[in-house]
């Protein structure tokens, strides 16, 4: 189910008034400001309420917005973001079974790029090679989005290295923490998994139609919160800083940061902006082995290329991998 208190008008003016007044006029006098009957208003009151905003009438009957939930409504996300095309266009959902899958369909119907896709909880998350995401409701951030780079297949391999990129640099911006990049695609926090990505192609050779770049960023969790099996390689950002986060302001920073390394890999391409990522690479000096199918390659992680593969050197040879699992030995 579709979550969009910005899609009805009177509910934004409120919410927008509400926003730029400490105490905002008395339920009558509101109704007047806004041209609506009183009903009308105590209509949009009761569905702001509903979200889990807390409105609170002082002694004077002035309308007092006194906390905004931590939900991710397209009123919300859109209140500060700073951005040109990623989030302009949200689809925000209670519940759905993967962002990625709900993007691709927007994507086909011609969603223009930045078009994002959001959910509270997803049922059918995914991993990458058919594996499941764990992606419980109000816990993390469960996001897709859609873009339409100018590039062959083989370079748009390099937007999972970018979004792991774009997570790191947002941590470690708004909580000054460690992020270690597995390649590709994996966001790790004192050793355990924060954030994953998996990118989505409907391309020709020459020519990628759009890409879909599914992030998952755990935000809330403790380590109970995942189930068994997960629970000593996952990770959250509260587990990391010790403390609540809240997802909107994470999720803004992120959509920031991204869209800027986006611009950039769209001006430059991918080389100038590797040696960011390279940095804080986990594997690159460390023996390694990756399996591509039943493919397995060992040695020792000696460079992340130009294009993003991961080369290895084991004896004399090397072999550049561009996907894969990689596991340190
Ligand atoms: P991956 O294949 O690298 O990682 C999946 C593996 O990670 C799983 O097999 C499991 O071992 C582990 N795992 C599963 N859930 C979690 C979790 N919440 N935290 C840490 N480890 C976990 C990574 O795939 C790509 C994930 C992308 C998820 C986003 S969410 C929004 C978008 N929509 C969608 O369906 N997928 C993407």
């Amino acid at each position: 189910m579709m979550i969009s208190p910005a899609a009805d008008p009177v509910t934004t003016e409120v919410i927008g008034l509400l926003r730029s007044h400490k105490r905002a006029p008395a339920m009558g006098a509101l109704a007047m400001e806004l041209n609506i009957s009183k009903p009308r208003l105590l209509r949009a009151l009761e569905a702001l309420k509903e979200l889990g905003y807390v409105i609170a009438v002082d002694h004077d009957q002035r309308l007092v917005l006194t906390s905004t939930p931590d939900r991710m409504t397209d009123i919300e996300i859109l209140a500060g973001l700073k951005t040109r095309s990623f989030g302009r266009h949200l689809h925000c959902y209670r519940r759905i079974g993967s962002t990625n899958a709900t993007a691709i369909d927007l994507a086909e119907h011609g969603a223009p790029e930045g078009t994002v896709v959001v959910a509270e909880e997803q049922t059918k998350g995914r991993g990458r090679l058919g594996r499941h995401w764990h992606s419980p409701a109000g816990m993390g951030i469960w996001s897709s989005i859609i873009l339409r780079p100018p590039v062959i297949p083989a370079q748009a391999a390099g937007l999972s290295l970018l979004a792991a990129l774009a997570f790191a640099e947002t941590a470690e911006t708004e909580f000054g923490l460690e992020v270690m990049l597995k390649w590709p695609n994996d966001g790790l926090i004192k050793g355990r998994k924060v954030c994953g990505v998996l990118v989505e192609l409907s391309a020709e050779v020459d020519r990628v139609h759009y890409a879909v770049c599914g992030v998952g960023i755990n935000v809330a969790h403790g380590v109970k919160d995942f189930p068994s099996a997960l629970r000593k390689s996952a990770g959250s950002l509260a587990m990391a800083t010790g403390a609540p986060v809240e997802r909107l302001a994470f999720y803004r920073a992120f959509l920031q940061r991204f869209e800027m390394i986006y611009r950039r890999f769209r001006q430059e391409g991918l080389s100038p902006l590797l040696a960011d990522y390279r940095r804080r690479s986990l594997l690159l000096g460390n023996k390694v082995v990756v399996r591509q199918g039943r493919l397995k390659i060992a040695g020792v992680a000696v460079a992340i290329d130009d294009s993003g593969g991961l080369v290895i050197k084991h004896g004399k040879k090397e072999t550049i991998v561009h996907s894969g699992e990689a596991t340190l030995r």
